[in-house]
């Protein structure tokens, strides 16, 4: 369509092509969608914020971001997926994008995604420098600051956990906290695409505690997750992060809660259980997509004003 770059689901996409894919959509579909910048990463790439939605600025707003971990590939794939089915098929989905707006971040942690394709298929964290040669990088998902440190993270440099030298120690991380503070006012849920394990978690991760509107995100996550599942059968749990994966400090749906006062805040992790674990073969980036796709709807739909 139109001079939109091209784009497939095929197979994986490298920064700089979701980044020039998303400027693509935002210069052809003036009416369906914004790209603004939000800031630089800590080696200069710029990233990005799609805004999806007809209607007003009030409209309730879900934020989705992706790759947060660098190696969970299948994560951004998901999220650029969502974005396409939007915008490729706005008449379909005419209701929900004039009820609600999508501020969508596909891969926030761009130089730890260029360094999984130029160096180490496997990284995770950010590659900001240390202080320790040879340790490079936080964890972006231990940064956050809510309860940040106080359990599941590592005040080494040289661990996979390391939680940042302070909160917020992260320039990505500050980013997006900004973006999620700038719509605020607006924002509904909050959603955080990690793999692998085929799992639908709310907070808290800090703690073994519940929230106190627990019932309801949990209710959402049943919904969201039985559509899902009624795609191509994929299973997932539902559950707490601390009461279902491990405890975990620092985490962006945690903050998202207790600080950006997102109602309903999620961590998803996508395929698979661990057969191909963070490599799953392109061919499963469609069907991941669709079914997590009838999930999101699921969500979306239960803001829509009648
Ligand atoms: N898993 C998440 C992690 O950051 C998580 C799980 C999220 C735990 C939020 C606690 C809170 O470790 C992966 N795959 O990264
Ligand atoms: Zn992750």
């Amino acid at each position: 369509a139109k001079g939109t770059k091209a784009m497939d689901w095929t197979s994986y996409h490298t920064y700089d092509e979701i980044t020039e894919w998303l400027d693509s959509l935002a210069t052809d579909y003036p009416s369906l969608c914004t790209v603004e910048d939000v800031g630089t990463s800590y080696e200069g790439r710029t990233m990005k914020l799609l805004k999806l939605g007809t209607g007003p600025a009030t409209n309730p707003g879900i934020f989705i971001d992706g790759g947060i971990h660098a190696r969970e590939w299948i994560s951004p794939a998901t999220v650029t997926y969502i974005i396409n089915e939007f915008v490729q098929n706005s008449d379909t989905y005419a209701d929900i994008l004039a009820g609600v707006n999508f501020y969508i971040m596909p891969s926030i942690n761009p130089d730890g995604y260029a360094y999984t394709w130029s160096n180490d298929r496997l990284w995770r964290k950010t590659r900001s420098e240390t202080g320790t040669p040879g340790c490079r990088g936080a964890d972006p998902n231990r940064n956050w600051g809510f309860h940040w440190m106080e359990a599941g993270a590592s005040s080494n440099p040289c661990s996979d956990i390391f939680a940042g030298s302070v909160e917020f120690s992260e320039v990505e991380m500050q980013n997006v906290r900004d973006q999620i503070l700038k719509y605020q006012d607006t924002l509904v849920a909050y959603l955080t695409f990690h793999s692998y394990s085929q799992l639908w978690m709310y907070p808290w991760g800090y703690t073994t505690d519940l929230p106190s509107d627990w019932q309801e995100l949990d209710s959402l996550a049943q919904d969201a997750v039985s559509a899902l599942t009624g795609v191509h059968g994929t299973s997932y749990d539902i559950g707490s992060s601390t009461n279902i994966l491990y405890a975990a400090a620092g985490g962006s749906d945690d903050w998202a809660k207790g600080v950006g006062n997102v109602k309903y805040s999620y961590t998803i992790e996508l395929r698979d259980t661990g057969f191909w674990g963070f490599q799953l073969p392109p061919e499963q980036i469609i069907p991941t997509g669709e079914e997590t796709f009838e999930a999101l709807k699921v969500v979306a739909n239960f803001f829509l004003t009648p």
